[in-house]
């Protein structure tokens, strides 16, 4: 349980403290408190966070957003002043129920002992049924009051939803119909990953992935041709533009721009409210991905043609290539690109390492750089985009999964939000590495910046930074600075040896942009002219890298 004690929690955490198989995690911010839960809500099926009396439990709000729209279980437990004293503008009194309402699927006060256990077994069951936050108050005048033990058993059997099967014929019919046929697969497709690549095979078709679902359809896969989206790349884009049927598999992708206004569109997904939420439907289906599939594949007539998903894997793998060789950590390029971090990283963390993506530039370096096969996991704020949720949701990652390598990838903006509990990391002992993408820059903003057309030159987007590895020193963890390519192997490596938290302060060219998988001729040359302005200002002007932009130019528009 992550938290801060304080008045009506104290004797609560005390009693938490007692009970075996329960641990309260001592956390600087509480804000970290719930990002971690919601890592916890990933690994373990739930995540409990506290925060006291009003500013205490405030402080959740954020985190629990975040858990929220990744559709996480998540309880929080938050103090409250005396009943007696509510609602005459007593210290710290605030209407919790109120500031909560949002984020919360269900809130409960305590107001008898005896009912606590009825309500704690409610929530709990709400939260993992309805994958939500629920929160329960309890009064500070009820925080020593003795709760009987009468047995909290929880059910938490799993369910299938079935769709009726003229839907699933009909779903059949229209994939026999339709060629140059595009999957978008979401994270819905998690634990469908066989019956997904199954339909894929069947119909030869590409298939695109989220960010959400990175770890889940890996870069090796003969049918994956990418991320779309703004942070995406061409062959994704392109497959999903130029197809001739679009199936959506368990996502509500929300960036519609990415989705083709004008060709048919058919979507699967648990919820009924997803069906049509982007772009209309020729059909949807209201079903478990997985099941719907089984259901479903026996009537799709195998397809040979095989030249659209050939074209777009073949695209993907030249884009990779090309990528690879300009981010080559042999490349001394300087000032350091920061994909040859996540390129050098993808080579030197073990097989089933953890990720965690700070809302920062580094989620697009680790997505379009790295490959989250099988066994590695991504967590992060996808949905809710908070920063500062890299470090809290590693010390939550490595408090459920002792023995896995975790590291955190930050920006420097990101890293600093949240850096309190580095301290926490420290006094558990969790191994953490933490990679901060030290660009002194809100460098998103500049990307927004520059995506409006404007050069990106905000004053408020500067960070001055403090020396990030001496920070983890001071706090009983290691660290190391490292600023060129030859540096970056030898601190992956130190980091992955160290037994205590660890931090790269890795400083990157701050005027790196990425290129956005689509640009009409006008926007490019646009970009062209500020890229050019960036290699003449920020990098080296090597020829490489402009042979690469040129290259990615290209593609672009081709
Ligand atoms: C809590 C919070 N505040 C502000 C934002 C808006 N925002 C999104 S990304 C970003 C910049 C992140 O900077 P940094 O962590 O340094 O990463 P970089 O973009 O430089 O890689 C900001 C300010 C946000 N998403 N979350
Ligand atoms: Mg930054």
């Amino acid at each position: 349980m992550y938290g801060i004690t304080g008045d009506a929690l104290n004797y609560f955490v005390k009693g938490i403290e007692k009970k075996e198989g329960m641990e309260w995690v001592a956390m600087r911010y509480e804000g970290n408190a719930a990002f971690a839960a919601g890592t916890q809500a990933h690994l373990k099926g739930l995540g409990i966070c506290a925060g006291t009396v009003g500013p205490g439990a405030l402080h959740l709000v954020n985190g629990l957003y975040s858990a929220k729209r990744e559709r996480l279980p998540v309880i929080a437990v938050t103090g409250q002043i005396e009943r007696a004293r509510r609602g005459r503008n007593y210290f710290q009194d605030a209407e919790l129920e109120k500031a909560f309402e949002d984020v919360c699927a269900y809130q409960a006060i305590i107001r008898e002992p005896k009912e606590a256990h009825f309500l704690f077994k409610r929530a709990i069951h709400t939260a993992i049924a309805h994958k939500a936050i629920c929160r329960i108050e309890l009064p500070r005048d009820l925080g020593d009051a003795h709760v009987p033990d009468v047995g909290a058993a929880i059910f938490s059997n799993s369910t299938i939803l079935l769709p009726d099967e003229a839907y699933t014929r009909k779903a059949a019919e229209i994939i026999n119909q339709h060629q140059n046929i595009t999957i978008l697969a979401g994270h819905g497709c998690k634990g469908a990953e066989e019956e997904v690549i199954a339909l894929a095979k069947s119909i030869q078709a590409p298939i695109v992935h989220t960010l959400r679902s990175a770890d889940i359809f890996h870069h090796h896969m003969d049918e994956v041709v990418g991320l779309t989206g703004l942070i995406g790349v061409p062959s994704a884009y392109k497959a999903i533009m130029d197809c001739g049927l679009l199936i959506m598999l368990g996502t509500d992708f929300p960036y519609d721009d990415y989705l083709p206004a004008d060709k048919p569109v058919m979507q699967i997904d648990l919820k009924l409210e997803n069906l049509g939420n982007r772009v209309p439907l020729l059909h949807g289906i209201q079903g478990d991905v997985k099941h719907t599939l089984l259901l479903t594949l026996p009537f799709i007539e195998h397809k040979n043609e095989t030249g659209f998903l050939k074209k777009y894997r073949s695209k993907f793998i030249q884009w990779k290539a090309e990528a690879s060789e300009a981010f080559n950590a042999e490349n001394e390029l300087l000032p350091m690109h920061p994909q040859i971090i996540t390129q050098a990283l993808d080579k030197t963390a073990v097989r089933n390492a953890f990720f965690t993506l700070d809302t920062s530039t580094a989620v697009i370096w680790a997505v379009r750089h790295m490959s989250f096969h099988d066994e590695r996991q991504i967590f992060g704020s996808f949905n809710h985009g908070s920063m500062s949720v890299g470090l809290a949701a590693a010390i939550g990652a490595q408090f459920s999964s002792p023995g896995r390598q975790v590291w955190a990838l930050c920006g420097d903006g990101g890293f600093s939000m949240g850096m309190q509990d580095f301290i926490t990391a420290v006094r558990y002992k969790l191994p953490i590495k933490v990679i901060v993408f030290n660009n002194a820059s809100l460098q998103l903003i500049n990307l927004e910046m520059e995506n409006e057309g404007d050069l990106p030159n905000l004053e408020a987007a500067r960070l001055t930074n403090p020396d990030f590895a001496a920070y983890a020193k001071l706090c009983g963890g290691d660290g190391v600075q490292i600023s060129k390519p030859s540096e970056v192997l030898p601190a992956l490596e130190k980091a992955s040896n160290s037994n205590v938290p660890f931090v790269i302060d890795a400083k990157v060219n701050g005027l790196e942009i990425p290129m956005p998988p689509h640009l009409s001729l006008k926007e490019a040359v646009k970009l062209t002219e500020t890229k050019l302005k960036q290699i003449a200002a920020g990098a080296t002007g090597d020829k490489k890298q402009l042979n690469y932009l040129i290259a990615q130019l290209k593609a672009m528009i081709k």
